[in-house]
C-alpha cells in the first residue's frame, strides 16, 4: 500500500500512464476527466458539495476507528460525540442549503454525499442525522435505492 500511496490510505488508483494517484477527490476528477462524465459542471459549488461530504466521511471515520481499533478503556467518548456531531451538524446544512442542488443534474457533489450518508448508516446507525433533516433523509432514500449504491453496498459486518 505505501507503495502506492505514502499516506498508507485507501483509496489509491494504480495507472498505466504515471504514478499511482490518490485521495478519493483527486481519483474521482482523474476517472471523471477520462470518461468524460461531466460530473463537475456546477463548478464551485459542486466542489463545494464534495468537500462537505468528504468532511462528513472524514468525521464518521474518526469515529468508527475510535471505537472499532482503539481499547475500551482509551477511547474518548467526547471525543466521538464531537466527530458525530460534525455529521449532524454537516448534514443539517446540506438540509437547509443545498436540497435544490442534490435535486438537480447529477453530479460528484451528489454521489459525495450520497456515498457519505451511507458510510453513517453503516457504521453509525444511531447518529441521528435524518431528525430535523426530512428533506435530505427523503432525498437519500431515492439515492440509495439507486442500481449503483445496490450494487455496492458493503457485506454486513
Ligand atoms: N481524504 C482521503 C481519506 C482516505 C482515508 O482516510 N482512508 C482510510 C480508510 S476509509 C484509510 O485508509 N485509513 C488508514 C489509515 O488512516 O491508516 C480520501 O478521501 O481518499
Amino acid at each position: 500500500m505505501e507503495a502506492s500511496n505514502p499516506l498508507a490510505k485507501i483509496p489509491a488508483l494504480e495507472r498505466g500512464d504515471g504514478p499511482a494517484l490518490y485521495d478519493s477527490r483527486v481519483i474521482c476528477e482523474y476517472l471523471n476527466a477520462r470518461a468524460g462524465a461531466g460530473l463537475y459542471a456546477g463548478g464551485w459549488d459542486t466542489k463545494v458539495l464534495e468537500a462537505t461530504a468528504d468532511g462528513i466521511m472524514e468525521a464518521a471515520v474518526l469515529a468508527t476507528y475510535e471505537m472499532r481499533m482503539r481499547p475500551e478503556e482509551k477511547q474518548s467518548p467526547e471525543w466521538i460525540k464531537a466527530q458525530l456531531g460534525k455529521v449532524v451538524s454537516a448534514c443539517s446544512a446540506l438540509n437547509a442549503r443545498w436540497m435544490s442542488h442534490l435535486q438537480g443534474p447529477l453530479d460528484i457533489g451528489q454521489i459525495a454525499v450520497g456515498c457519505a450518508l451511507a458510510y453513517v448508516d453503516f457504521r453509525h446507525p444511531d447518529a441521528g442525522w435524518r431528525t430535523g433533516n426530512e428533506a435530505l433523509a427523503d432525498w437519500f432514500k431515492g439515492f440509495e435505492s439507486r442500481p449503483s449504491m445496490q450494487a455496492t453496498r458493503p457485506p454486513e459486518g
